[in-house]
Formats: C-alpha cells, sequence, structure tokens
C-alpha cells in the first residue's frame, strides 16, 4: 500500500480561508491514478488551521471546546468532501475516514489508531482518505489529530510513504538533498526553502521532518513538491525526479 499525505500547503493557501485549489488537487487525484493500493491522508490548510488557532484546540487548554471541535470539524468536512468529489469525478472509490473518528490522545499525544477500520476499506478495494481533525483527548477534553499523526499511525500498513508538499524537498546549505538522514540533524531555518504553511498549529518543516524520520523507520519515505505537474507520478512510477528520500 503507498500512503500518501497531501499537504495542506499544496491543496489550499494557507493565508486565505477556504481557498481549495481545485485545479491541483484534480491534478494531483490523477497523478495517483494508477496506484493499485492507495490510502490517502490530508491536512488542515486554511479550512482547519484558522479555527484551530481561534479556538486554541492544540493547547492543553481549549478555548469554547464543544464550539471549537463543531465549528473546526465542521470545516474540515467541507474541505475533504472536495477532494472526495474529484476522486469519485475520476473512478477512483475514495471512503472518507475523519481522523477524529480512529484515534484517541492523552495531553496531545496520540494513543490510539483504528488501522483496522482502514485495511478493512482497503480491502473491499476502496480507497480510505483521513484528515487531520479534532479528536478526543482524555486529558485535554481535546486536541488537534494532524494529519502526520496520521501518517505516523498509519505507517506500520504502508509499503512506501510519500509526504506531497510545496517544498521540494529537503534542503542543506541551500542545496536540495536526495537523501536526508539523522546525521544531517539539526537542520538550520534556511536549510528549509520557504513554504507557504500560512497559520499553522500543528509546527513546520522542522517537526515534519523529525517525524519523517520515525516513518521511515517503518517504510521508504519520500518528500515531492505536488506543486510542479508530474513530481509525484514520476516517483510513483518508480523513476528518478526531484525529491527528498528520508532514510532512518
Ligand atoms: O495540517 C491539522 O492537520 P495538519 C488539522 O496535517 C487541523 O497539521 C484540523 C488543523
Amino acid at each position: 500500500m503507498i500512503l500518501i499525505k497531501l499537504g495542506g500547503s499544496v491543496l489550499t493557501d494557507k493565508n486565505k480561508p477556504f481557498s481549495f485549489k481545485n485545479e491541483t488537487a484534480e491534478r494531483l487525484v490523477k497523478e495517483m491514478d494508477s496506484v493499485d493500493e492507495l490510502v490517502i491522508v490530508h491536512g488542515g490548510g486554511s479550512f482547519g488551521h484558522p479555527g484551530a488557532m481561534r479556538y486554541e484546540l492544540n493547547s492543553p487548554s481549549p478555548k469554547e471546546p464543544a464550539r471549537g471541535t463543531a465549528e473546526v470539524q465542521k470545516a474540515m468536512r467541507v474541505f475533504n468532501l472536495k477532494i472526495i468529489d474529484l476522486m469519485l469525478e475520476n473512478n477512483l472509490w475514495a471512503v472518507s475516514i475523519p481522523g477524529g473518528m480512529i484515534t484517541t490522545f492523552e495531553d496531545g499525544d496520540m494513543k490510539e489508531i483504528n488501522t483496522k477500520i482502514v485495511k478493512d476499506y482497503l480491502d473491499l478495494g476502496a480507497i480510505p482518505v483521513t484528515f487531520g481533525d479534532v479528536a478526543i483527548d482524555h486529558k485535554r477534553q481535546v486536541t488537534i489529530c494532524s494529519g502526520d499523526d496520521l501518517m505516523l499511525g498509519l505507517a506500520p500498513l504502508a509499503d512506501t510513504a510519500i509526504f506531497v508538499t510545496d517544498v521540494d524537498g529537503i534542503y542543506k546549505e541551500g542545496e536540495i538533498v536526495d537523501m536526508f538522514d539523522p546525521d544531517m540533524l539539526p537542520l538550520r531555518d534556511d536549510d528549509f526553502l520557504k513554504s507557504g504553511e500560512g497559520v499553522d498549529v500543528t509546527g513546520g518543516m522542522e517537526r515534519k521532518t523529525r517525524l519523517m524520520l520515525n516513518i521511515a523507520e517503518k517504510c521508504p519515505t519520500y518528500i515531492v513538491n505536488g506543486s510542479v505537474p508530474g513530481r509525484l507520478s514520476t516517483l510513483l512510477e518508480g523513476k528518478k525526479t526531484i525529491c527528498t528520500e528520508v532514510r532512518p
């Protein structure tokens, strides 16, 4: 199974609330259509992050947690439905599995994830599409389940994990690196090309890089620029393209 995270920064303009990049999303859906077994995770982008920030849902004490949860969950379902629609229009049988409904957290850390339900839909021949969400937290009431948490939780089912973002990969001293390993840590701020992350409650590229190193312990892991047409499909065909492979 190929596990693909479509980052919020590639699917939305993170500086403009509720802005969906329909053309980019449709192209990416088409670039993935040859994959046999696929699980998609998407981030919050300009649908999830502004509300999560307003209600401080990623903090130890979220504000107005019921209202914040309702509003942010709704925004994420609106976003998810746009992706599901594009997939069905392209004969890809996507099924929606909200991240907050298959995970529980304790003090901001994911404690449980129901991978079985994802596996069951895969066995059906469908394409599970899960996404960053608001989840129950047994200490904080609620917290943000990020798409990256879902990637880590689902990595044991995957043969390959791919992060589709709006940067070419990981940079070291101004140069994109084909292969990244823990010896290259720590990264400096200017080791990354500026990405359009905008408002983001779940941390930027440094946190993502550490998480990708954890995922890479489970399966080959790549970061590729989804804003450039053809890069994702080339990587999926097993051919050489500009990207970074993360090695544990
Ligand atoms: O964009 C965050 O997911 P991420 C989800 O993968 C919400 O960090 C609801 C902000």
